[in-house]
């Protein structure tokens, strides 16, 4: 292989990121393309009047980006539309939520040519091209019809859902077929996997071979497993710097003897916010005696702020916390403490360190790397408990910590108990476990895990 090009909706140079506006994914690739030469390739993040397919060289951080804008009319249809407000809840299975609306269908395959259009002319030989998530399912197919022959991979950092919502969708086959283009296609889980593979044997008429590739039409893919993870000696030696431990201080300074429990996420409905607030409140409920004994902390910098849907969510928190807050407050207590703004991630390896409790709660989650990074943070002599839902990916691998079903209030409280009683030598057994697993299947692990796939096609 003589480069990696990463192909991502957004691309955002390592550093140049405000606190908190960084996903998972950001950090997860920057670590990755620091390792090939080659170069990472995406939407700027900034709009133009007219697409002019110019690119725009960086190089930043040991990393190089090549980024194009985009017009309005392409943010509106192909990001905010079929991206966020089509593919994304139904691919978390809210199909309650997901819209369905020409008009994003056609901006998401156009911007999708787009990117092939400009893409292509960079395109080397021997390059090996890997494209990141349900923003560009067509971006392979496109590139095929543009002659690039090159080996291609895809990996979907969300959940793939369940054939019959899929089927929801209009024109799904349609776009299914096109992932055939791949050469490889990455999950975060069997799960997910096999929800894909079902989908295409039962529904496109695919055949499984024995080696576990997948044909159709003349093309076969390989599906594989493969777990995202973090850069966790980078987040361990982040969680001891000097600015963690200054956050861990004043954090413990400001728990004033009582229990932290924290949750770390962007605002999205997929995070599970208020079935976690619900769930702390029956903890609140059932257990009055605990109640100035600890408190909540919930970081939610805001996302997508320009769907609707995320705007309602962000009000229904506010009532909902103020309620609470309103119900259970005294004078010298607060029960939950919610801020909508993010923080540098050094600062944030300080507040994980200092919480007792790391409350990671998704209804649905292709991965979860909070619940990584809670882990990672802690103290080896002295760490706190995972309390993680059992429908995020994390919790294949996560299995030390307490597993719990983020719709049962009953299940929540009795886990935040479960953890403020769990004595020490428990606690530090879970968190090797934890530990072992966040260590061996980290971003390297999961990279090369990906890029060896790749490249034995
Ligand atoms: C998608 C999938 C999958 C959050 N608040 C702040 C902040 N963050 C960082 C966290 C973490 C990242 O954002 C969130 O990652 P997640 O994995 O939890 O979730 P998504 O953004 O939904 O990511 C997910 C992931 O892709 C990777 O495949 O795990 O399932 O949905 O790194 O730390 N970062 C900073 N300040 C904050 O306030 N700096």
């Amino acid at each position: 292989m003589s480069r990696l090009i990463i192909v991502s909706n957004r691309v955002q140079a390592p550093g140049s990121a405000p606190a908190g506006s960084q996903g998972g994914l950001a950090v997860a690739l920057a670590a990755a393309l620091r390792e090939y030469s080659g170069f990472w390739f995406g939407w700027s993040g900034e709009r133009t009047d007219q697409f002019t397919g110019h690119i725009n060289f960086q190089r930043d951080s040991g990393v190089t980006t090549a980024t194009i804008d985009l017009e309005d009319q392409d943010i509106e249809e192909y990001y905010n539309g079929y991206a966020n407000r089509t593919l994304w809840p139904l691919f978390h299975d809210r199909i309650d939520l997901a819209e369905y609306e020409r008009g994003f269908a056609g901006g998401y395959q156009r911007v999708n040519e787009r990117f092939a259009e400009t893409v292509r002319p960079l395109i080397e030989p021997d390059d090996a091209i890997w494209v990141q998530d349900y923003h560009l399912f067509p971006l392979g197919s496109e590139l095929r019809k543009r002659g690039c022959k090159n080996r291609i991979g895809l990996f979907l950092h969300i959940p793939w859902p369940a054939r019959r919502l899929l089927s929801s969708l209009p024109k799904a086959e349609d776009l299914v077929r096109t992932l055939f283009a791949y050469d490889v296609i990455g999950f975060h889980t069997d799960e997910w996997r096999e929800s894909f593979s079902e989908y295409v044997v039962q529904q496109l008429g695919a055949v499984l071979e024995a080696d576990g590739n997948i044909s159709l039409a003349g093309r076969t893919i390989k599906a594989i497993t493969c777990p995202i993870g973090i850069d966790t000696p980078e987040f361990v030696a982040m969680s001891r710097s000097i600015t963690a431990r200054l956050s861990h201080r004043q954090m413990r300074d400001s728990c004033n003897g009582r229990d932290m429990i924290v949750g770390v996420d962007r605002l999205d409905y997929s995070k599970g916010l208020e079935e976690r607030f619900l769930g702390y409140e029956r903890f609140l409920v059932e257990h009055p005696e605990e109640r100035k004994e600890v408190f909540l902390l919930q970081i939610a910098p805001p996302s997508r702020e320009s769907v609707e849907t995320y705007q309602q969510i962000r009000t229904d928190l506010e009532g909902l916390s103020g309620r609470i807050n309103g119900a259970y407050a005294d004078v010298d207590w607060v029960p939950i403490r919610y801020v909508n703004q993010g923080y540098p991630r050094d600062v944030l390896a300080g507040i994980y360190r200092a919480a007792r409790i790391g409350l990671v709660t998704p209804l649905r989650d292709g991965m979860n790397l909070v619940a990584k990074e809670y882990v990672a943070a802690q103290d080896p002599e002295d760490p706190g408990v995972l309390i993680l839902s059992r429908f995020a990916g994390a919790a294949v691998q996560l299995k030390g910590a307490v597993l719990i079903n983020p719709y049962s209030a009953e299940e929540m409280s009795d886990a935040i108990l479960l953890a403020l009683r769990m004595d020490k030598a428990e606690r530090i057994s879970r968190w090797r476990r934890l530990m072992d697993s966040v260590e061996a299947e980290d971003v390297v692990w999961w990279r090369q895990r990906f890029v060896d796939a790749l490249m034995a096609t």
